[in-house]
């Protein structure tokens, strides 16, 4: 099967007020769904139409030049997101717990720590891009930040566990300029059950998120 448009794991408004119905719908209706229309176009006849996202990524060097550059936007354009409505959901926030907590506190010295790494890779990201947290799979964790729709599959033996967007597009409406605003307001979204999900399957050599077998987000 060619890449479709993942349903989103919670309604459009489920995220309010913290997250708007009418971002959503720009971004997650016109700027996603792009993403993999052009992700399909873009794999169109280089016989790596039915490759999983994931291992489609990891592999980003054995795509025919000539295409690469379209799946690493696109592809990652699609993957990054799925990743990020993922990593968010109502009634969430907070801080995790378990064997999550104790990797963060392992890696940062503490949740705090942890979280200023995160929104300074935020915040210095210049331009359109991503922050993450990443895993090896010794459960060693990294914070990272990325250009456009770059991530750590395309460059490293990684696997990211949780994203924030810091695109203008994921947060203008309801923020402006704010950039930290918008990461501040993010934190109250963060399902850290969904990353500590992300975490084991890291961990485990899984792949995080498996969207061509499942087009149904948990
Ligand atoms: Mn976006």
């Amino acid at each position: 099967m060619t890449h479709t448009l993942p349903e989103l794991p919670w309604a459009m408004d489920a995220l309010e007020p913290n997250y708007l119905k009418s971002t959503l719908e720009f971004h997650y209706s016109k700027h996603h769904n792009a993403y993999v229309t052009k992700l399909n176009e873009a794999l169109a006849g280089t016989g790596k139409e039915n490759t999983p996202i994931e291992e489609l990524l990891s592999n980003i060097n054995d795509v025919p030049e000539a295409k690469r550059q379209a799946v690493i936007n696109n592809g990652g354009g699609h993957y990054n997101h799925t990743l990020f409505w993922q990593c968010m959901a109502p009634n969430a926030g907070g801080e995790p717990t378990g064997e999550l907590a104790d990797a963060i506190n392992a890696s940062f010295g503490s949740f705090a720590e942890f979280k200023t790494q995160f929104t300074t890779a935020g915040a210095t990201q210049f331009g359109s891009g991503w922050a993450w947290l990443e895993s090896d799979a010794s459960g060693k964790l990294t914070v990272t930040k990325t250009a456009n729709q770059d991530n750590c599959l395309m460059n490293s033996d990684r696997k990211p566990i949780l994203t924030m967007d810091v695109w203008e597009h994921a947060y203008y409406l309801e923020h402006q300029n704010l950039r930290p605003q918008w990461m501040e307001t993010f934190f109250k979204l963060v399902s850290w059950d969904a990353v500590a999900k992300n975490f084991a399957n890291a961990k485990a050599g899984n792949a995080v998120i498996d969207i061509s077998q499942n087009a149904v987000l948990r």
